[in-house]
């Protein structure tokens, strides 16, 4: 796979890195990193980032000025030798698709384990990494493009955001090694990691004290959920707030319910016993996925029904893998 996908982009003129939906630290440190990375050891290939959203303020200090993001609406989509979609689902790319379809080869790098190697022309994945910026890392070296702290920023950026600082199951000793390797490059770890991570907006702080005061519990306390309405949370980026929602002790699920407007409900699910979320976000409906301990949905219908419908759902799910492990 990874001869495959080098071969593709030393021949290529021109490649787009075009990220998902709803840019999250790997998804924008794996467009840095490995644009920088194609950049050093083809210089003469040029290097286009894009993606259907400004890069959010969160991520702006990982933006080189000779590497600018692009929004997908601004730039003219033009027919570039690669298309690479880093950490996420060709076909959730927003405005960013038409760039993607105009390619005259397209391909992916991606950690996700629903990944398809099969619907594209090249593709560099693995489902153990920790990150698609641990992806990265390994491109850069097999290409032997030499590791600094400009590119090392954004390997770890998209590391400590996707295993949430190393607490996450994909955390493994090649993982810590990769770590090691950047910090070694001088890199700020600690100011790394309050820029990707720990800095709130102090809106955001406030409306997780009130999802916090709204915690319901069910299931004998193996579930905890919240709901809030679309106008306590105007112009909050509520991503992650489900996360304090399933690590309470006997807890095994998080729910977060988002109402919104039209009768629709956002449905965020996060697991860390044997319930898989992803199963449950389909079984409300069929636009639901994600992973098995994360995963999300938009359902019709008032809050209180949908988080009853997910309740049932994981209600048969803890009664059936009780003896799975
Ligand atoms: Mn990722």
């Amino acid at each position: 796979m990874i001869h495959h996908l080098t071969r593709r982009i030393a021949s290529a003129r021109a490649v787009s890195l075009i990220g998902p939906l709803d840019l999250d630290g790997d998804a924008v440190g794996a467009m840095v990193a490995l644009g920088l990375a194609i950049r050093r050891r083809w210089p003469a290939c040029e290097v286009l980032l894009i993606a259907d959203e400004v890069l959010p303020p969160r991520y702006r200090f990982l933006e080189r000025a000779d590497l600018p993001f692009r929004r997908a609406a601004d730039v003219p989509a033009s027919p570039v030798d690669l298309a690479l979609v880093l950490d996420g689902d060709p076909g959730r790319l927003g405005a960013a698709q038409r760039h993607y379809a105009a390619a005259r080869a397209r391909g992916l790098v991606d950690h996700h384990k629903t990944a398809d190697a099969a619907a594209v022309d090249v593709a560099f994945l693995d489902p153990l990494a920790a990150s698609t910026t641990e992806l990265v890392l390994q491109l850069c070296d097999h290409w032997g493009v030499a590791l600094d702290a400009a590119l090392a920023a954004p390997i770890y950026a998209g590391l400590v955001f996707d295993t949430h600082v190393f607490r996450y199951r994909l955390t493994r000793p090649p993982t810590l090694r990769a770590a090691a390797r950047l910090m070694e490059t001088g890199i700020d770890h600690a100011w790394l990691v309050e820029r990707v991570l720990l800095d709130q907006p102090m809106a955001k702080v406030r409306l997780r004290g009130r999802m916090l005061d709204r915690l319901e519990v069910a299931l004998d306390g193996r579930l905890a959920w919240a709901t809030l309405d679309e106008k306590a949370c105007a112009g909050v980026e509520t991503g992650g707030l489900v996360d304090d929602l399933v690590f309470i002790e006997g807890v095994e699920v998080g729910m977060l319910l988002i109402a919104r407007g039209g009768g629709r409900v956002k449905l965020s699910l996060r697991s860390r016993g044997g319930v898989d979320c992803a199963e449950v976000a389909q079984a409300l409906t069929s636009s639901g996925g994600g992973h098995a301990r994360a995963a999300g949905a938009t359902v019709t219908g008032p809050a209180r029904a949908v988080a009853e419908r997910v309740i049932a759902e994981v209600a048969r799910r803890l009664n059936t893998g009780e003896h799975a492990g």
